[in-house]
C-alpha cells in the first residue's frame, strides 16, 4: 500500500456516524427513566454501525466495570473484520452521563476513542484497572504555563489552593474568576469545602466527567480546571481528546476500599498505585482519533435537537497527529434517515 495512504483520515468519518448513531438512537429515551433501555439503545447502533466499517477493531476499553447495565466490554470485535482491514484498538462509552439522559438533564454524550497502535506501542489506550481515578484536567495556556516554570509547580500531588493558584496565574486570571468543574459526590465534599473557601465558581455537575475534563481545553468551554474522582475508562477517553487539544490531564488510580486496593496490588499493579499518568501515557503515540456526539447539551457539544422533520446532532472529531479540531453538524432527515441496528442486522427509522 501506498505509504502515503492515511487510513485514518477517511475512517474517522465513519466513528463520527457511529456516535452520531448512538445520540440519535438513545435520545428517544430522553427523559424516560430508562437507563438500560438507553444504552442498549446506544449499544445496538454503535455495533450496526461498525459491521458496516471496513475495519478490524478490538475493544480495549468498554463500559466501566461499575456497570451491570448493557454494554460493548473489553475484548470484543467491532468492524468487519476482513482480512488486510486497518487495525484499531477502541475505547468508547456509548453514552457518557446515562442517568442525566434518562432524566432528561443536560451533560450526555456518545464518545469514541480509536488508535493504531506505533510500533513499539504495546497499549496505545491505556487500559487502567481501578474503578475511579484521581484526576486533575486544564487547557494548553495552563501546560505551557506548568511546562516554562517546571513540573513541581502543577502535580495532582499538591494541595488544591496550590493547584488552583497555578492555573489562575497560566490564564492570566484572579483565583475568584476561576470556574472549577466537580462531580457532585460526598467523596468530593472536602474538596468542595476548600475551593469555595478559596473563592473560586464551582460548577458541580451529577454526572458526565469525561466532557467536563475535555472542558478546561476547549476556548470558551466556561471551564477553566476539572478536579476530582471519577471513573477510570473515562479518564482515558478524555486523556484521547485533550491530547489531540493540546491540554492536559492528570490522574492517579484511587481505589475505592482495601479490598480493591488488595486485589490490585495482586493483579500486579503495586507499583503503579502511586504513579501519576498523563494525557500522554494514557493515549500514547499519534495515531489517536477521538470523537463525541452531544445527546444532551454539555459544556462539550449541544443535544440532539428536533426541529420539525430533521433531527439535528453536533459531533467534535479530532486527531492528534495533525491537531485538526472538527464541529460536524448535521441535519437528520428523519423521513430518508435509517439507523443499521446489530441485534436484528436491517436498517431502522429512527
Ligand atoms: P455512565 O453514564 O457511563 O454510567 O458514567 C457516568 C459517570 O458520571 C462518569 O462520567 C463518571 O466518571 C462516573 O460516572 C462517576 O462514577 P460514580 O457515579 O460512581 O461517582
Amino acid at each position: 500500500m501506498d505509504a502515503s495512504y492515511d487510513v485514518e483520515r477517511t475512517i474517522e468519518f465513519d466513528f463520527v456516524r457511529a456516535t452520531e448513531a448512538a445520540a440519535l438512537s438513545s435520545y428517544t429515551w430522553l427523559g424516560r427513566g430508562e437507563k438500560e433501555k438507553a444504552d442498549a439503545a446506544a449499544c445496538d447502533a454503535i455495533r450496526g454501525m461498525f459491521d458496516l466499517i471496513n475495519i478490524c477493531g478490538e475493544v480495549v476499553i468498554g463500559e466501566g466495570i461499575k456497570d451491570d447495565a448493557p454494554g460493548i466490554f473489553k475484548n470484543e470485535q467491532l468492524g468487519q473484520w476482513r482480512v488486510g482491514s486497518p487495525r484499531f484498538d477502541i475505547a468508547l462509552d456509548p453514552i457518557d452521563g446515562t442517568t442525566n439522559l434518562s432524566k432528561g438533564a443536560p451533560n450526555s454524550i456518545s464518545v469514541i476513542a480509536a488508535a493504531t497502535p506505533e510500533p513499539g506501542v504495546k497499549m496505545a489506550l491505556q487500559d487502567i484497572p481501578s474503578f475511579y481515578m484521581m484526576k486533575l484536567a486544564y487547557g494548553p495556556q495552563v501546560k505551557i504555563h506548568a511546562q516554562k516554570q517546571g513540573i513541581e509547580c502543577l502535580k495532582l500531588k499538591n494541595s488544591i489552593d496550590e493547584s488552583l493558584i497555578q492555573i489562575a496565574r497560566g490564564l492570566s486570571k484572579r483565583i475568584q474568576d476561576l470556574t472549577v468543574c466537580v462531580l457532585d459526590r460526598p467523596r468530593h465534599d472536602d474538596l468542595i469545602k476548600k475551593i469555595r473557601e478559596i473563592g473560586c465558581s464551582l460548577r458541580l455537575i451529577t454526572d458526565g466527567d469525561i466532557s467536563a475534563a475535555i472542558a478546561p481545553s476547549l476556548p470558551n468551554s466556561g471551564i477553566d480546571v476539572y478536579v476530582g474522582i471519577g471513573g477510570a475508562p473515562e479518564a482515558v477517553l478524555a486523556a484521547a481528546a485533550v491530547k489531540c487539544l493540546g491540554g492536559e490531564i492528570q490522574a492517579q488510580m484511587w481505589p475505592r476500599d482495601d479490598k480493591e486496593l488488595k486485589s490490585l496490588k495482586a493483579g500486579g499493579w503495586k507499583d503503579e498505585l502511586d504513579r501519576v499518568y498523563y494525557a500522554d501515557d494514557l493515549a500514547r503515540g499519534k495515531n489517536i482519533i477521538f470523537c463525541a456526539t452531544g445527546i444532551s447539551d454539555s459544556p462539550l457539544l449541544p443535544g440532539v435537537k428536533m426541529v420539525g422533520n430533521t433531527a439535528m446532532t453536533h459531533s467534535l472529531l479530532m486527531r492528534a497527529k495533525h491537531k485538526t479540531v472538527r464541529y460536524i453538524q448535521a441535519q437528520h432527515n428523519l423521513s430518508e434517515k435509517t439507523i443499521r441496528l446489530r441485534s436484528d442486522s436491517a436498517e431502522h427509522h429512527i
